[in-house]
């Protein structure tokens, strides 16, 4: 009896071991944040009440041909009059933030400060209030692309620089108003979309293709408004330092076709310094743009031959005002291309990187075809992440799955979407818990089915399905709502 009492509390310590030793590795930070994402030209609707005025989405999408089916955001989810709707939403699946963002002509109808909408103002008052009633904390994106048509229209947009003020201005009316009540600030959603599809290929709004230096023009203004509205928020609206600011960039993750072809490694980390690094070497190393991309288009003696760079260049001053402008990494992450180097003729941002990207036949995929599940990829780029930038504490703020599903089943019925997010979420855990990198929170894309864009309606990331063609525009759960409801309360998969 006392052989076989030893036994089976041998076996029972064993177990015990190795539950702690899985929970161990499965386990987050108590803190970590869970959430969900959403911007409000892809959800609001209202896009011309209460005295907003229109954005370059407006008049993108208003000009037919632009949008797949003709569609547009002028009533999408229509959350502008249905965000208790979404509130219930998010407090069903149990997240701990919900980041979404503030329209600025919904705020400042003409882009500037001297006309300040009241009724806009009190839209995001109400959400933020409900939110933090419900113990959700906002999570706030101050440009997620929607600029107000009257910059587009006198400045260029984001191409002149007289738009750092504004920019600046909108931010500080912002600050004022909700820097009470919220205490995370994302000042651009991917400036890398802003600028080589706005300003480069002209295939997003507002639709200019100054092909080969657009992007390159607005990047640079984009990250000089950047560091100012962090300066400003730290100096005038955080003293007490209980809020955070950061940018949010995407990234895919570039993987050497031939890991034996050293040609295809150099072109591997070339497109993931011209995609990430543009914006996140200037913040996070030294002020400036990453040598891989000074080299190919800014001519390494900028300063002899200024006219043959394509690529701006910042003074000492305005790097060291760059330098170190983000309290955590905000990251929007999808998917995995294969990389091999190519020799591409003609000046256009594309070009200029000189690689050919394709996908594995034996990746799957669901909506977009670049759209492809490689988790392992999600790991690799928050090592990479790691490794560049002095391990810096990541915020996810965008990773999710589209399909292009036309039958109610198929969309609600979502496994692929569960599949999906459970083996990317083990992905994140695994790099921090077995590769040390540092990662505070998880937004998933998206909430709702809504805009998506170029490819309007006929994308769906929501975690509730909506019926476009009903007016009340009911928010209905798919399956995958109750998987991630049940990721966050056991903090993980
Ligand atoms: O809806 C957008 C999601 C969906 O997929 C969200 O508003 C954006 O912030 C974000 O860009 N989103 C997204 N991105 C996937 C990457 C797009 C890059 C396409 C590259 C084609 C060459």
């Amino acid at each position: 009896f006392i052989l076989r009492l030893l036994h089976v509390l041998a076996v029972c310590s064993t177990i015990t071991a190795n539950v702690i030793l899985d929970v161990k590795e499965n386990a987050l930070s108590k803190d970590f944040m869970w959430g969900l994402a959403t911007a409000a030209y892809q959800i609001e609707g209202g896009w011309n009440e209460d005295g907003k005025g229109p954005s370059i989405w407006d008049n993108y999408t208003h000009i037919p041909g632009h949008i797949a089916g003709g569609a547009t955001g002028d009533v999408a989810c229509d959350s502008y009059h249905k965000w208790r709707d979404d509130i219930k939403a998010l407090k069903e699946i149990g997240v701990k933030h919900y980041r979404f963002s503030l329209s600025w002509p919904r705020i400042l109808p003409g882009g500037t400060k001297d006309r300040v909408s009241y009724r806009g103002i009190v839209y995001y008052r109400n959400l933020i209030k409900e939110l933090k009633n419900n113990n959700i904390e906002p999570m706030v994106t101050l440009y997620h692309w929607d600029l107000p048509q009257a910059l587009q229209d006198r400045y260029g947009g984001w191409v002149n620089e007289t738009i750092i003020g504004l920019f600046k201005d909108y931010a500080r009316v912002c600050f004022q108003e909700f820097g009470k009540e919220v205490k995370l600030w994302l000042t651009f959603n991917e400036p890398w979309c802003v600028t080589v599809f706005g300003y480069d290929t002209g295939t997003g709004a507002p639709g200019v293709n100054m092909t080969g230096y657009g992007a390159y023009r607005t990047g640079h203004n984009i990250l000089k408004a950047h560091a100012e509205v962090y300066h400003m928020y730290q100096e005038e609206f955080n003293k007490d330092k209980k809020g955070k600011i950061g940018i949010t960039l995407n990234a895919d993750w570039s993987e050497p076709k031939s890991n034996k072809s050293a040609s295809d490694i150099k072109a591997a980390e070339r497109e993931l310094q011209f995609q990430l690094g543009w914006f996140a070497h200037p913040i996070y190393v030294n002020g400036d743009y990453p040598n891989e991309m000074i080299w190919k288009i800014g001519n390494k003696s900028r300063d002899e031959n200024l006219k043959k760079s394509r690529l701006p260049k910042f003074t000492e001053e305005e790097k060291k005002r760059i330098k170190g402008t983000s309290d955590f990494f905000g990251l929007n992450h999808y998917s995995t291309n294969l990389v091999t180097s190519a020799s591409l003729s003609g000046a256009s941002y594309f070009n200029d990187i000189d690689v050919q990207n394709s996908k594995d036949p034996s990746w799957s995929g669901a909506g977009y075809p670049w759209l492809k599940v490689v988790p392992w990829g999600f790991r690799k780029l928050l090592n990479w992440i790691k490794d560049r930038y002095n391990n810096p504490p990541v915020f996810i703020t965008e990773n999710g799955i589209s399909d292009a599903n036309s039958t109610l089943k198929g969309i609600l019925d979502d496994d692929f979407r569960i599949d999906y997010h459970k083996k990317y979420i083990q992905n994140m855990i695994e790099a921090v818990n077995s590769d040390g990198c540092q990662v505070i929170g998880y937004t998933a894309w998206s909430l709702l089915d809504n805009f998506e864009w170029n490819s309007g309606y006929t994308q769906h990331f929501g975690f509730y399905y909506i019926n476009f063609t009903d007016p009340s525009r009911p928010r209905h759960p798919k399956k995958s709502m109750k998987f991630y409801s049940q990721v966050i309360k056991n903090n993980g998969v």
